[in-house]
């Protein structure tokens, strides 16, 4: 067989005729590579076959986007890689959130995040407000500019188990210590994760404002988010 006739059998798939594992697997191959028209088909597949919405979450999306979380920590994949899985990962999550809101199957956790008042930047935040709908939290993004006031009503509204800040700026990174003191002066501070990222952070600017983490990448930000809530919930 030529390497066209090949390329015409790929395009060809016809998901529907493979078996549970093989289609998990090819949902893994069509979130890495950003094929969000698959995925959403992959989604619909397994729901019709009778697999329940959290099982289709786990196996075959988070399955998928914690291969992609590893290959971009490593420098395998970068960024636009990166922004595509997730925006296949999304195709799939639109299907899955009603019925998965639904049946009630328990979030692996909650995160608010926004970028700090007076930066507009948001890309970064973005992937890791993808990532981490991708390893399964559901995620409140509150956008970007956001004050003070705006980071506690969210967190008074939506009470996350993370509270996620962003900024690009050295002059606006800040604001992310006004942030954690006037949780502190609230008397709200130990009640939430809290995890900083952005460009121009670092550990010791992290521990310097009282975060609980600083996260240099968005692989890292799912990694410490996962871990921190265990650690939470155990205790
Ligand atoms: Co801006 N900008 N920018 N900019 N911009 C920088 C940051 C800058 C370093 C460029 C430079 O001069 N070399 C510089 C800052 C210098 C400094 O502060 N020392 C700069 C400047 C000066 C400015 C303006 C002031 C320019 C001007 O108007 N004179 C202005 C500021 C506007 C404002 O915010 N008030 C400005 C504007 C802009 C654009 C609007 C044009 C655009 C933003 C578009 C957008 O975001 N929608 C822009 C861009 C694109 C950049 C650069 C080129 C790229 C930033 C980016 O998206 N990186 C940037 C230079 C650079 O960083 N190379 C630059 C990709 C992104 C995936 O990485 O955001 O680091 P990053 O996110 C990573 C991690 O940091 C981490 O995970 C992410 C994914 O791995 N992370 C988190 C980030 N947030 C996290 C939150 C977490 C966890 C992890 O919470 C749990």
């Amino acid at each position: 067989m030529s390497d066209v006739d090949d390329l015409y059998d790929d395009e060809e798939l016809d998901l529907s005729t493979l078996p549970d594992d093989e289609l998990v697997e090819q949902c893994h191959d069509d979130l890495y590579n950003g094929l969000a028209e698959e995925v959403i088909e992959a989604t619909e597949i397994f729901l019709a076959r009778g697999w329940a919405p959290d099982r289709v979450l786990n196996e075959a999306l988070v399955g998928g986007m914690t291969i992609v979380g590893i290959d971009f920590r490593d420098g395998i994949l970068f960024v636009p890689e990166v922004l595509s899985a997730a925006n296949a990962m999304k195709g799939g999550m639109a299907i899955l959130r009603p019925l998965l809101a639904e049946t009630g199957a328990e979030s692996v956790g909650k995160m608010v995040i926004g970028t700090v008042k007076g930066d507009i930047h948001d890309i970064g935040k973005n992937l890791v407000a993808m990532m981490m709908e991708g390893a399964g939290l559901e995620v409140i993004d509150i956008g970007i500019n956001i004050p003070v006031e705006d980071y506690l009503a969210a967190l008074e509204e939506h009470k996350p188990d993370i509270l996620g800040m962003s900024a690009l700026l050295t002059t606006t990174m800040p604001y992310m210590k006004v942030v954690i003191d006037t949780m502190k002066e609230k008397g709200i501070r130990d009640d939430y994760i809290v995890l900083v990222g952005g460009a121009p952070l670092n550990q010791e600017f992290g521990d310097a404002v009282g975060a609980c983490g600083y996260c240099r990448d968005a692989a890292v930000a799912v990694d410490m988010a996962k871990e921190m809530i265990a650690a939470k919930r155990a205790a």
